[in-house]
């Protein structure tokens, strides 16, 4: 092993650090964490540098310094906290956000926001230099999935943010001891985060400076002068993007899912269904369904152990969307949110005069004044633009821990994860998807459904809403290898797997013609328990063009056992006609998009995509634009 007190940043890194904090990184013996800190200590110029260990004083010292240097401010409840992001830092910046890879590797990701390698870096790296002067930058490890497992990953962040670093702490396992363990002692993700010059809100100032540039084969992202977490927490979407590349190159899969398990209690079974859904669709609703168990709501790493089909959640925490979550909607997230006592961060939301938090769709009255993302607020404030400023953010968040959920279920921490039964690919539209269907099969899931999945963009990304987008996987903006080789590994990931899961497509959103939604928030529940039931082989459905879906007798005892509501036939038979134009509409589109954006879009999916035109062509020219559920016959 390198001696490291020879080591070139050596004497750098000791002039920065307390002797117990360089101490804490020498012991690691690691050489390429240790020039990893090194080179960018030296080039971010932060006064000094804090290492962290695993252990409860520097979690503590984290939250201390986020409290003291006014990042972080206290509310009325014991543990929680505000932070605000700047006006225009209030989601992930995709058009900041670039995949830095080689020149050979950028004409098959023109679309996923690719540029050159070399070009990124000189243009980051300009803006790097100094950014940390007047900080202090936190070395922080953390560990993607239970330490030490086949799943973890091991990951180191650099930050001049003790928000970004508390964040951390809440939402991800600590590394240190995995790091000291870890075999292969050079794979790690690495990640470094400045939030640059502040304003005397503690907003970050140079907007148009802001970059999140990742190298993707180096396994570096590099991110500055943002706040807003997705763009600044590296184990989150940095590391997800990095964990993509990883995956294809080696056979495995990190999806932008959730992890939850059905509980059946007459059969005293719990059965793990993932699920995938672009974001402010109803995912984690899904993920923390009353009576059910959580867990995790956003990412999931698969891989085949011993020929299963199992998933571990990445993290240990949520940072969650918090609009619309309200005592009926979310009874669970609503009351962990308003217990004294749990460690929670708001971020962008309504502090009241009595320092409380308000949020838009909370379904109680909230003060006309208090401090918001923008400033000082009171009602009918203006931006400079001339528009309203709403008392919270539609994307304000909270970050809490999963194991202050009453229905956290323990197995999230086990180390070969859960075995995967289920797969639920959702949406939001008002009049295309039924709310449930199964697929016949995962490779006509993966092609038919998953791939061809879209939403409208929301407030979790900068730019306009309501724009109806594609969204494979509910992973696009997330993708980073070629799109045909990433849809090909989804494929061929169940090869010499048992019990492939079956897939399923989920939309909650369906609307009458008064645009009013067609079912309750909770309806989603009576899905998933027909979802548990087919997973079993214990109820039948009736076949549609596209797969299978719920026969009016099974649902109705559903309806009434999980939700205690009567369920009509006539809102049956108007929720699950199958609707053909809009499906041929939405081929079309996927077939318009994959021809533009992805040149190694395999055949296959192109050739099955216009032959389920054509056979929806023809089962219009039989049936009418709508089918009755129980009337399709497959030829
Ligand atoms: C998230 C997102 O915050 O997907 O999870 O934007
Ligand atoms: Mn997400």
């Amino acid at each position: 092993m390198a001696d490291l007190n020879r080591n070139r940043y050596a004497s750098l890194l000791k002039s920065k650090m307390s002797d117990a904090s360089f101490t804490k990184l020498i012991a690691l013996g690691n050489e390429r964490l240790f020039n990893f800190v090194g080179e960018y200590i030296e080039l971010c110029e932060p006064d000094c540098g804090y290492m962290c260990d695993d252990s409860d004083a520097d979690a503590e010292y984290i939250r201390k310094s986020a409290l003291e240097r006014g990042e972080e401010t206290r509310l009325s409840r014991d543990g929680h906290t505000i932070h605000y992001d700047g006006y225009d830092d209030q989601g992930r910046a995709p058009g900041a956000t670039k995949n830095l890879v080689s020149k050979e590797d950028l004409p098959l990701m023109k679309s996923l926001q690719a540029m050159d390698r070399e070009v990124g870096l000189a243009e980051v790296r300009v803006i790097l230099k100094g950014i940390m002067k007047g900080k202090e930058a936190v070395v922080k490890l953390s560990c993607e999935g239970p330490i030490l497992s086949p799943f973890s990953i091991g990951c180191v962040q650099i930050s001049d943010s003790f928000y970004v670093c508390h964040s951390e702490e809440l939402l991800y396992r600590r590394g240190y001891e995995h790091f000291m363990k870890m075999e292969n002692k050079d794979k790690f993700f690495r990640f470094v985060h400045s939030a640059g010059r502040l304003d005397a809100r503690g907003c970050s100032i140079d907007l148009d400076k802001r970059k999140i540039y990742q190298d993707l084969d180096d396994m570096i992202v590099l991110s500055t002068n943002n706040q807003y977490a997705g763009n600044s927490v590296g184990l989150k979407k940095h590391a997800m993007r990095l964990a993509i590349r990883l995956s294809g190159k080696e056979g495995w899969l990190c999806e932008h899912m959730f992890i939850m398990a059905v509980q059946n209690e007459k059969k005293a079974r719990a059965t793990y269904f993932c699920g995938a859904f672009p974001s402010a669709c109803g995912k984690t609703a899904t993920a923390m369904l009353p009576g059910e168990k959580i867990v995790g709501d956003d990412i999931a790493y698969f891989r085949n152990i011993g020929g299963e089909f199992r998933a571990v959640n990445v993290e240990r925490g949520i940072f969650g969307i918090i609009k619309d979550v309200n005592a009926e909607d979310d009874p669970v997230i609503f009351r962990t949110l308003q217990t004294p006592g749990h460690e929670v961060i708001f971020s962008n939301v309504l502090t009241g005069p009595d320092s409380l938090p308000y949020w838009l769709g909370m379904g109680v009255d909230n003060p006309k004044k208090g401090k918001n993302f923008a400033g000082d607020w009171s009602e009918g404030k203006r931006d400079s633009e001339g528009n309203v400023i709403p008392f919270a953010h539609s994307n304000a968040r909270y970050t809490i821990r999963l194991n202050y959920l009453e229905n956290i279920d323990p197995a999230y921490k086990d180390k070969n994860g859960v075995l995967v039964e289920g797969i639920v690919y959702g949406g939001r539209d008002s009049d295309t998807s039924v709310p449930i269907e199964e697929a016949p099969d995962w490779e006509s899931g993966i092609i038919v459904k998953a791939c061809t999945l879209e939403s409208e963009t929301t407030s979790a990304t900068i730019g306009q809403e309501g724009v109806l987008a594609p969204q494979p996987m509910a992973n696009l903006d997330f993708i980073s290898y070629p799109i045909g080789q990433y849809f090909t590994n989804n494929i061929r990931f169940v090869e010499g797997i048992k019990n492939v899961p079956h897939i399923y497509t989920v939309n909650y959103f369906l609307k009458d013609k008064d645009g009013r939604f067609l079912t309750s928030k909770l309806a989603k529940k009576a899905w998933l328990h027909w979802a548990e039931l087919r997973v079993h082989g214990e109820v039948g459905a009736y076949r549609t063009p596209l797969g299978y879906v719920p026969r009016y007798e099974d649902l109705k005892p559903l309806f009434r056992e999980c939700l205690d509501e009567d369920f009509s036939q006539e809102l049956y038979l108007e929720l699950f006609k199958f609707r053909i134009d809009p499906w041929v509409a939405k081929l079309t589109r996927a077939i318009q998009f994959y021809q533009k954006t992805a040149p190694d879009c395999p055949e296959k999916f192109l050739s099955t995509w216009k032959s389920t035109i054509d056979k929806l062509q023809q089962a219009k020219s039989k049936y009418g634009p709508f089918i009755e559920p129980g009337k399709y016959q497959e030829s």
